[in-house]
């Protein structure tokens, strides 16, 4: 088999590079180890920034997503048992889109499939190599045989578990690596959202966020210990926890509900430089990861798909090779910027150490001055909703 370009992957990245490559009319085949129905409803990030939801509507992949995604024109930052609401639309004119990660799987997997593209799903022992020549190869198993895939380029959209960055020589990379003390535990309740915003709660206990997937399904997430005993874990202390760190007297409570799913998500912050290596491009979070505080990952996926898509159609359709040269360099400068303010988020958010009362007091101080001060609010919200992507 030969495609012009193979894609590792089947979550945002490489459906999203797959699909734009297409409108361009550049040929490419996906491969993803797990099933369909897996990924479809795998459970993740929920955030669009206005640039990714204004991508997938205008390449006509927005239909569902304009009807079941929640326009928010703002957060609300709970502290010291207060809400205080920042307004994304008058400090920037722009808003998030709330709408579930697999949504947007399911809508650019139907794309895809409805076009007569490829995407072969349960691969397994997916290996590559030849990267340095102008014909890279991926070798795989698929419904039993052993299958060999050439291609002009390799997009490694493989998640951050994925081969494509792992199969690299020593040294190839620069590794940026930063863990933090705690994860998060993620709740998914059949309950109607009693808050019309997310909500970013700072507590003493650590911290906590109140956010929604439909008019009847509340995604909740509990700052927790990075190993934590899910057994540990029953229905009565999740909801007393949420409770009462998302507690703001007057105002109103979490509603409870069936608990569908919980997990724990390890927090961290990876990057690796450059994201290309010979005629491999590394795609999402295949290349860097951010703690999920700042909502960034899955539109890092988006923005750097876009980028790569761009790279492609230039050089199949105008002979050009430049931005596929400076791809790396194009997408970590806005790849910075996003973990810049993850890590932000994440610091002025969680307990780090329940001793550390300077800590407590600084977090407080910051938080105050973001509810009282326009500059500082609007330097949120515009990281929030997107900074602008790379041109
Ligand atoms: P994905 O989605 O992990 O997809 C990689 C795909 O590659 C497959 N795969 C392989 N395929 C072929 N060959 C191999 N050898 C392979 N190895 C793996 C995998 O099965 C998978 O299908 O990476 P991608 O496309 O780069 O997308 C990244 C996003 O998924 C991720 O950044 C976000 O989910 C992060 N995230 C959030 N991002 C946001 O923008 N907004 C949010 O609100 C947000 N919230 C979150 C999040 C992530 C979370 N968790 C669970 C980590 C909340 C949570 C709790
Ligand atoms: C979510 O809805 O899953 C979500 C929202 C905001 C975040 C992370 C996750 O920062």
């Amino acid at each position: 088999m030969h495609t012009q370009v193979a894609i590792l992957g089947a979550g945002p990245a490489g459906l999203v590079l797959s699909h734009l490559l297409s409108l361009h009319r550049v040929e490419s085949i996906v491969l993803e180890t797990k099933s369909r129905a897996y990924v479809e409803s795998r459970i993740r990030a929920g955030v669009l920034e206005h640039g990714t939801a204004q991508l997938l509507c205008e390449t006509g992949v927005g239909e569902r997503l304009k009807k079941q995604g929640m326009r928010h024109e703002g957060i609300n930052l709970g502290f010291s048992c207060e809400l205080h609401h920042i307004n994304f639309a008058q400090l920037t004119g722009k808003a998030i889109t709330v709408y579930g990660q697999h949504e947007v799987v399911k809508d650019l997997i139907a794309a895809r499939t409805s076009s007569g593209g490829q995407i072969l799903f349960e691969v397994a022992d997916v290996s590559i190599d030849a990267l340095s020549t102008n014909r890279p190869r991926v070798r795989f198993r698929h419904q039993g045989e052993n299958r060999e895939l050439s291609s002009d380029w390799l997009a490694g959209c493989d998640g951050s578990h994925g081969v494509s960055r792992t199969s690299l020589p020593p040294g190839a990379l620069r590794i940026f690596e930063k863990t933090y003390p705690f994860g998060w535990l993620g709740i998914l309740a059949e309950a109607a959202p009693s808050w019309e915003e997310l909500i970013y709660s700072h507590h003493e206990d650590g911290f906590a966020l109140f956010s929604m997937r439909s008019p009847s399904i509340t995604r909740l997430y509990l700052q927790c210990k990075p190993d934590e005993d899910l057994t540990k874990w029953t229905d009565e202390r999740i909801w007393e926890n949420l409770e009462r760190r998302l507690s703001f007297p007057g105002d109103k409570k979490v509603r409870r509900g069936r608990i569908l799913q919980i997990g724990v998500t390890a927090m961290r912050s990876f990057a690796v430089e450059p994201m290309q290596y010979g005629r491999l491009f590394l795609v999402g979070d295949a290349a860097h990861v951010v703690p999920a505080t700042g909502a960034k990952g899955m539109n890092l996926a988006v923005s750097d798909a876009w980028c790569l898509s761009r790279a492609l159609d230039n050089f199949y359709n105008k002979g050009r090779t430049d931005l596929l040269e400076s791809y790396s360099e194009r997408c970590l400068r806005r790849v910075w910027k996003a973990q810049r303010f993850s890590w932000w988020m994440t610091s002025l958010l969680h307990r780090f150490d329940v001793n550390d009362a300077f800590e407590l007091r600084r977090q407080l101080a910051e938080l105050d001055y973001l509810a009282s001060s326009r500059a500082a609010a609007t330097a949120l919200a515009e990281n929030y909703v997107g900074l602008p992507w790379e041109g």
